[in-house]
């Protein structure tokens, strides 16, 4: 087989949205409820092991998403091969911003394949956006897939990364 070199992916979203507690879940990290805002770009490296027994490594980007940090965005995403779009389900701003990050990645990367994450399911009473709306939305802007999480209690932080992972290995199967 063919030997593989990094994937570069992603994370856009505004800030407090659970970037960063992903991104650290995913790497095997404990979460945090203190998690400090991100300060500029931060990277994380992570070997996956794929269904066909090969090794691929990814490289992270994480963003801080407030504001004063965007214009680090054609930084931040150089080189990158998919985007992890997240909201906060109990934030609305953060769902109606997702529009502004689509248009930073699709001005600087074109049409790269992307996943929609509704995070902080965990705390589900305070939902503001429904289900069935992300699902629509992801669906309208040409999402891959839309992935409920909870950095939190662990739930679904692998899913977004390796749908995009096999996106981009296999070449469009999904
Ligand atoms: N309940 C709950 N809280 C979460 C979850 N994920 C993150 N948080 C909390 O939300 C806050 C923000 O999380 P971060 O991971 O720092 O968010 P971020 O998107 O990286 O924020 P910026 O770096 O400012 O862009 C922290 O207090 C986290 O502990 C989750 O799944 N559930
Ligand atoms: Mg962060």
């Amino acid at each position: 087989m063919r030997r593989q070199g990094p994937i570069k992916i992603a994370l856009c979203g505004e800030g407090g949205v659970g970037k960063t507690s992903l991104a650290k879940v995913f790497m095997g990290q404990e979460f945090s409820a203190h998690e400090k805002l991100t300060v500029g770009i931060h990277h994380f490296f992570k070997k996956v092991e794929m269904e066909d027994g090969s090794q691929v490594t990814l490289i992270i980007n994480d963003l801080g998403g407030e504001h004063r940090f965007r214009f680090l965005a054609p930084i931040f995403l150089r080189g990158v091969r998919g985007c992890v779009f997240v909201y906060d389900i109990t934030r609305e701003e953060t769902f109606a911003r997702l529009m502004d990050w689509l248009d930073v990645v699709e001005r600087t990367l074109g049409d790269i394949p992307k996943v929609l994450v509704g995070n902080k399911i965990d705390i589900g009473e305070l939902r503001i956006i429904p289900r069935d709306v992300a699902e629509k939305f992801a669906q309208d802007m040409g999402f891959l897939a839309y992935v409920e999480t909870s950095a939190k209690e662990g739930i679904n932080v692998e899913k977004p990364f390796m749908i995009l992972v096999k996106h981009i290995l296999g070449g469009g199967i999904g």
